[in-house]
């Protein structure tokens, strides 16, 4: 269904809306789309939706993850509504992990042709994963929307603009319609973000109960430029802070509902130092640290004593660590500020004041070598973190310096370290992965070996299509999924851990 704001389109979603009386009663159907377990709540939703109802929109979820019939879930939802926006979150693309490499964008494309079948309101996508994508997942889909970036103010910029002057240039972050070709306004980073602190719109506790932890968010964007990461083209390329005592009032408002295990959505909690420190020490003055547990995704550096002991306090009892590598080269290659030392320090802080510590490795990028992998893997060893993560192989996002540094080694298309399940032309949009071919025929194995058996390693997947799952992919991690049905909560990399330790 195409929409065109000039007015020229004849099908029904255009006429529908040209015939709106000024000031109609406005209907938002929001939608999780993702079905992946363990289950996560879909924060992104929850907050678009907390802005528009604050706006006085009608707003309706339709949570397919909770659902056990999601085709009879959406028919009667959209019989028993009339919508005039229907908006869809699409978190994750792909898995991000090889050899999995599951590929979630034709499965969106099916749910908006069933939409498209049942109701005649305009849809809109957005979310993290599809920020990234934004102007190809409208394309593909045949959705007639996209928000890239935040969606609460733009969310409701297109109500308004959809109700009345259709002046679509004017939403930010839209991508849109126009005589048959797809358009994309600047993306939605404002600069100033101030978020609900109510989370009440989905079933937390229900999230609570299937995914072991709820998130919140102190920041978006980052300003870091890692080789191979999307972040800054989903969230924008400088942090973008929330205000302490708002986290702390979202956390509260978490908190009443029983849910007392978190885990942080910013790209890097540290980053920067001083907003860390600065929601800790509002974390601590409302007393939070006594009555919350939470975990967080940090950079290895900053990291310090005092970071460490504020956050412990503020109630962080597990970090992961985007460590990437211990090889000095391969830190470099990655554009990491830290080094192997680094590391070594953050383990130690992390011990000093009990919490629990993760490093996610990164093995497979460009000039990895067997040499470089034996001296990351031996020297994470040493450094006896309570768990790494051994992913190899490297997700390519158009747009990041992944790309660049590959297409100055030759085209794409005849590179020897690319890996994909499609057939035909690399094609970044589908799940390709970069992987050095000097890790030579059988490179999970190769990895395998230099584990060596010690269990603190989640281990890379073989490559072999009946290989058992050895990695910490949680796309459909049944073992997860039961470990928390029986009770564990946290961060998954812990409640893996946990497990691994019951199993000795
Ligand atoms: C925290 C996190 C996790 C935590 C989640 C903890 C929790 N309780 O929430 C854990 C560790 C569990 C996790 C797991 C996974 N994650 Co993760 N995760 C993140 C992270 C850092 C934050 C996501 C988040 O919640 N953001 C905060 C919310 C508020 O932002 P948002 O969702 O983007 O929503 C905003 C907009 O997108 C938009 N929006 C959202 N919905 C809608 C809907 C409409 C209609 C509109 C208009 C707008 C809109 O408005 C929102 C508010 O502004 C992101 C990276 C990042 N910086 O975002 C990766 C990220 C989302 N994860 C990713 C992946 C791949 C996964 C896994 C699949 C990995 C795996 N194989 O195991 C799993 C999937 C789990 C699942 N069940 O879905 C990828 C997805 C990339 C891709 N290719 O699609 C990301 C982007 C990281 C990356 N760069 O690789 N993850």
């Amino acid at each position: 269904m195409l929409l065109c704001p000039c007015g020229h389109t004849t099908n029904g979603v255009g006429l529908k809306n040209d015939l709106l009386p000024g000031r109609m009663l406005l209907m938002l159907t929001l939608i999780n789309t993702n079905r992946m377990v363990p289950a996560i709540g879909p924060i992104g939703l929850e907050y678009v939706a907390e802005v528009a109802a604050g706006a006085g929109i009608e707003v309706n979820i339709l949570d397919l993850a909770l659902s056990n019939d999601p085709d009879e879930s959406l028919r009667r939802h959209l019989a028993g509504h009339s919508p005039t926006l229907i908006g869809l979150s699409f978190r994750n693309v792909d898995d991000c992990f090889w050899p999995s490499a599951q590929w979630f964008v034709p499965g969106l494309a099916e749910l908006v042709r069933k939409i498209h079948g049942l109701s005649e309101a305009p849809i809109v996508l957005g979310g993290v994963g599809f920020s990234v994508f934004a102007q190809q997942i409208v394309e593909y889909t045949g959705a007639d929307f996209g928000i890239r970036g935040d969606g609460e103010q733009a969310t409701v910029s297109l109500h308004r603009q959809l109700q009345g002057g259709r002046q679509f240039d004017k939403v930010e972050g839209l991508v849109w319609r126009c005589d048959g070709k797809v358009r994309s306004n600047k993306p939605a980073w404002p600069a100033e973000i101030s978020l609900p602190a109510r989370r009440e719109m989905i079933d937390n506790r229900r999230y609570f109960a299937l995914g072991g932890q709820c998130g919140f968010e102190t920041k978006r964007g980052c300003n870091r430029r890692c080789l191979y990461c999307a972040d800054p083209l989903s969230k924008g390329p400088v942090p973008r802070s929330r205000k302490p005592a708002e986290i702390a009032d979202e956390i509260e408002s978490l908190l009443a509902q029983g849910i007392d295990v978190l885990h942080t959505c910013d790209a890097e909690f540290n980053v920067p130092r001083h907003h860390a420190m600065a929601v800790c020490a509002e974390l601590i003055r409302r007393s939070l640290g006594e009555k919350v547990r939470w975990y967080a995704y940090l950079a290895v550096m900053p990291f310090d004593a005092e970071l460490a002991a504020t956050m412990r306090r503020a109630g962080c009892v597990g970090i992961n660590f985007t460590g990437d590598s211990a090889s000095e080269k391969m830190l470099v290659t990655y554009r990491q500020a830290h080094c192997r030392e680094d590391l070594a320090r953050a383990v130690r802080l992390c011990r000093q004041n009990d919490m629990k510590v993760m490093i996610d490795l990164l093995l497979g990028g460009p000039g990895e070598t067997p040499q470089t992998a034996a001296e990351t893997i031996s020297f994470v060893k040493s450094i006896a973190p309570d768990c790494a993560g051994a992913s190899l192989g490297i997700r390519v996002y158009p747009g990041t310096g992944m790309v660049n540094a590959l297409n100055r080694e030759g085209p794409l298309d005849a590179h020897p370290g690319l890996r994909r399940k499609y057939a035909g032309p690399i094609d970044l949009f589908q799940p390709t992965f970069y992987l050095s071919p000097a890790l030579g025929p059988e490179p999970a194995r190769l990895i395998k070996d230099l584990i060596a058996g010690d269990r603190r390693f989640f281990e890379p997947m073989a490559e072999q299509p009946d290989a058992e799952a050895t990695d910490h992919n949680y796309n459909d991690n049944t073992e997860l999924v039961d470990a928390i049905r029986q009770g564990a909560r946290g961060a998954y990399w812990d409640i893996l851990r946990g497990l691994r330790n019951t199993e000795r």
